[in-house]
């Protein structure tokens, strides 16, 4: 990455009054969570994520299917926000009208700090009963166990009885439209959308940085790859966000001491 590109971004950032970060698997990598599109590992590698992150394998196989969330759940839980992570809450201080808009099912940003978050995917950390919607509550994680976790039989609604569920969209299922709308009203009004760690390959998701363009803001990309939206992009910063995210923060508002 250049310091001309990254001078470049960190301009577009300080100067910005409405910042949307759009962010996907790729920010919570450094620290330690598998990106969605990592080979699975133990029981699981046998298995397409994307085939595992639908309600008909959970209605085939509810117990390896829960026990494929409760391992990432503990998995997450052992997790720690990275510099990545911290990075976006600095931006979020530095600019207070920043939202956060993620696909990530994990609480790392929250843990971080970040407040305006909108959930396009759900969370691991929000199960909710099947048959009547209640809120469910969850047990400590299971150990991540090295051989990847196992089959857990799901728990039963305190309220019903009926089938406990992952607080996640899978494939195939609607985003929450609040969440939704929310996301594109913030890319339609904002004036820099920042995309990091995401491969934009799943929808409607994958609009918002699109949304953004065609709204006439600069987009900037960090990711250490090339993804479909190089070519949306105004400014693609190649590399790792740990590292990219605080220097671009630093370039940014470099008397405040960059990432809080
Ligand atoms: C829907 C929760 C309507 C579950 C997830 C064509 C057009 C429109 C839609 C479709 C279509 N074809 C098929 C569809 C439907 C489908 C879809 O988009 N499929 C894709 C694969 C084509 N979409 C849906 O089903 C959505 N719903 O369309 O509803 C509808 C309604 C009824 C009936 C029919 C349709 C729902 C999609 C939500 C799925 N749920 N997650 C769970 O987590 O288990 S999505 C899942 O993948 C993750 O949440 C994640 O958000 C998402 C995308 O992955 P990324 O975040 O981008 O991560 P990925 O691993 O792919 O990439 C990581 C990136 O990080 C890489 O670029 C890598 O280079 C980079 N990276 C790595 N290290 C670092 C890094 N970057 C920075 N720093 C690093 N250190
Ligand atoms: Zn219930």
């Amino acid at each position: 990455m250049t310091d001309q590109l990254r001078a470049d971004a960190a301009r577009l950032l300080r100067e910005a009054r409405a910042v949307v970060v759009f962010t996907g698997a790729g920010i919570s990598a450094e620290s330690g969570v598998a990106t969605f599109r990592d080979a699975l590992t133990g029981l699981w590698e046998r298995y397409d994520p994307q085939q595992l992150a639908t309600a008909e394998a959970f209605h085939a196989a509810p117990d390896l299917v829960w026990g494929w969330y409760e391992w990432r759940r503990a998995l997450v839980s052992r997790a720690r926000p990275n510099a990545g992570h911290h990075a976006v809450a600095a931006i979020e201080a530095h600019a207070p009208s920043t939202v956060v808009v993620t696909q990530n099912v994990d609480d790392l940003h929250e843990r971080a700090g970040t407040r305006a978050l909108v959930r396009l995917h759900g969370s691991l950390f929000a199960p909710r009963c099947v048959r009547c919607a209640a809120p469910a509550s969850l047990p400590p994680p299971p150990g991540d166990t090295p051989e990847g976790g196992g089959r857990i039989p799901p728990p039963s609604c305190v309220e019903c009885d009926g089938p406990v569920r992952p607080g996640v969209v899978w494939f195939g299922e609607s985003l929450p439209e609040d969440q939704l709308a929310a996301a594109v009203r913030a890319a339609s009004t904002c004036d820099l959308l920042l995309t990091v760690g995401t491969s934009a390959v799943v929808y409607p998701a994958a609009e918002i940085p699109r949304v953004a363009a065609r709204h006439g803001a600069p987009v900037v990309q960090v990711n250490p790859y090339e993804t479909p939206l190089d070519a949306l992009a105004d400014i693609n910063l190649r590399g790792p966000a740990g590292q990219v995210l605080p220097a671009l923060v630093a370039a940014a508002w470099p008397d405040a001491g960059g990432a809080r």
